[in-house]
């Protein structure tokens, strides 16, 4: 199969999950996973770590609901990777949708040691108003943001080259900016796990 990841899993290890940003303790590094629920974040640390269930997934959206704290490499090397609970998931209620915001906002205002976001976005419909709204909050705040499309696996081949472009162009962003990813043949995961260890300062 085409792009299946060649590179060596990243060694992650699940640290705990919190509900609120302030239980953190001080870390080295960290960089989070950013996107509307559902739009595969949890897959892609599994597919990065080559583990099944490393982060909880599933097809209802809305299956992350607390902050997901992996630790990258040795035990103790204080570098995260934080899974956040997705945004736009309409079928929550609106209280819990407003707590979900508010946890996740409040992390990613305040977090020192938070270096950038990965923020994903559906490969084959995105970006969507919410995707969209995020980015525009993101920009506000200046955090460094890497594009991740997800599900290259759904977009057809002959497709791939205007959908591309135009998710691309949604995003203001360059088309080799953005990269794209399946959780399910593993293309692009080689890149994902370079992109991680970069930014984590391997
Ligand atoms: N076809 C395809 N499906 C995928 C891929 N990645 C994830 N999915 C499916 O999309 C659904 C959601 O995946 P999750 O990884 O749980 O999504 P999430 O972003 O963590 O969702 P929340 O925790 O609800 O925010 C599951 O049914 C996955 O099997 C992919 O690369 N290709
Ligand atoms: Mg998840």
């Amino acid at each position: 199969m085409a792009g299946r990841a060649s590179s060596r899993p990243l060694r992650l290890r699940f640290v705990a999950s919190f509900a609120r940003a302030r239980d953190l303790p001080e870390t080295e590094a960290e960089i989070a996973l950013v996107g509307r629920s559902n739009v595969g974040k949890s897959s892609l640390i599994n597919a990065a770590a080559n583990q099944r269930n490393l982060a909880r997934t599933s097809k209802t959206p809305g299956a992350t609901r607390l902050l997901n704290a992996f630790e990258l490499g040795s035990e103790g090397s204080g570098r995260w990777l934080v899974d956040l609970p997705g945004y736009g998931y309409a079928r929550a209620s609106k209280a819990d949708q407003r707590a979900g915001a508010a946890m996740t906002e409040g992390y990613l205002v305040d977090r020192a040691p938070l270096r950038g976001v990965l923020h994903l976005i559906d490969g084959a419909i995105g970006p969507t108003a919410s995707d969209l709204e995020t980015r525009a909050w993101l920009a506000d705040i200046g955090l460094p943001v890497s594009y991740v499309a997800t599900k290259a696996d759904k977009v057809k081949p002959s497709a791939a080259a205007r959908r591309r472009a135009e998710l691309a162009d949604k995003l203001e962003a360059a088309p080799g900016d953005v990269s794209w990813a399946s959780a399910r043949t593993g293309a692009g995961i080689a890149d994902l796990r370079s992109r991680i260890q970069a930014l984590l300062g391997d």
